[in-house]
């Protein structure tokens, strides 16, 4: 540590949190985390292994009174953010708040009115981490670009191998799909109009208190239509993916890249088992920019007014289980949110 670094508390000590601490203890240049605020004492122990030197809180007023962190990375349940992300606020510390900001659109908009109280500039970005993957990042230049001529449609594939016990069906949106609410208007350069959803047949790995999969139609406000398969007990792996319809092509990204093996006659390639390997350098390039945009004073990503928006597209979302287009309530994004 040099005395410049930027002490980062890290809030909540899960499989989220756990990993951005080895992440800026081991990877990031230019902070430390100083503080492990977690209820849990298995868990916030565990991970003070992974933090020489940071300190132990219970809650995130204690962090802040005992004046140990500079900044807050956030990365408990969605649930949770609010009574964190207020008291962090007040604090005026830069925070990278994991997604979704807020467990609705009201505390959502509570807390964009806060920010805007307390501070100057936003304080706030948003762990939506797949901005930060290279290959949605090429997508969206070639899309910006033209090259391949005009997008038609994106169609979209969001697999994962099984959930835990606590996932519950409004979480195929608010947990899952908001990663698409996220980044399909930034590839896309157009907001969501409208949901619908469909119930695919249903898998017999399902828990029984999950309906899915399910086919999410979203119609942008450029007429673009996007449709994403959203798939929680595949078994098989971990799968994120995208095909751009283009008027001369098609790109495609998130293909498995990992080991290839040639035996017994057959050829076969290793794919992903988590969100945690499938990201990893998207999350690293995420914290590393956002931990030298706070050397600077700003923000590198998504912001907390894009937290409402996604907030009421996931309201609109949840609506869509029920059958039915949903439109998405438009709100206007205030000037303050151009400041960063
Ligand atoms: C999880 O919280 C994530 O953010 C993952 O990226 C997503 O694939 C998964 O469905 C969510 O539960």
């Amino acid at each position: 540590m040099t005395s410049t670094d930027l002490r980062v508390g890290v809030v909540g000590a899960g499989l989220m949190g756990a990993d951005h601490i080895a992440r800026i203890t081991k990877r990031i240049s230019g902070a430390v985390v100083s503080a492990v605020i977690e209820p849990d004492e298995g868990r916030g122990t565990a991970a003070l292994q992974n933090a020489p030197g940071a300190q132990w809180f219970t809650s995130i007023e204690d962090a802040i009174a005992a004046n140990a962190v500079d900044a807050v990375v956030i990365a408990t349940p969605g649930k949770f953010h609010e009574p964190v992300l207020l008291p962090a606020l007040a604090a005026k510390l830069p925070i990278l708040c994991e997604k979704p900001l807020t467990a609705d659109s009201a505390s959502s908009l509570r807390v964009v009115e806060a920010e805007m109280a307390a501070s100057d500039r936003p304080l706030i970005q948003l762990g939506f981490m797949r901005r930060f993957d290279a290959e949605y990042a090429r997508l969206r230049e070639i899309i910006a670009s033209g090259e391949a001529g005009e997008l038609l449609a994106l169609r979209a594939v969001h697999r994962n191998p099984d959930v835990p016990e606590t996932y519950t069906q409004d979480m195929l949106i608010n947990d899952s799909v908001v990663h698409e609410l996220d980044v399909i208007p930034w590839l896309a350069g157009s907001e969501i109009r409208s949901i619908e959803i469909k119930y695919m047949r249903r898998n017999p790995n399902s828990p029984e208190r999950l309906r899915e999969p399910i086919l999410v139609l979203l119609e942008l406000e450029n007429g673009i239509l996007v449709d994403v398969e959203m798939n929680v007990s595949i078994k098989f792996g971990y799968q994120v993916a995208t095909e751009a319809v283009f008027s001369n092509g098609l790109a495609r990204i998130g293909q498995a890249n990992g080991l290839q093996t040639w035996s017994d006659g057959a050829f076969a390639k290793e794919e992903h088992r988590s969100f945690v390997t499938r990201f990893a350098a998207a999350y690293d390039v995420q914290i590393q920019r956002w931990v030298d945009a706070v050397a600077r004073g700003t923000i590198d990503g998504p912001d907390a007014f894009h937290g409402y928006r996604v907030a009421l597209a996931c309201e609109a979302g949840v609506k869509a289980f029920d059958g039915g287009i949903v439109e998405v309530q438009q709100v206007e994004r205030p000037a303050f949110y151009d400041k960063a």
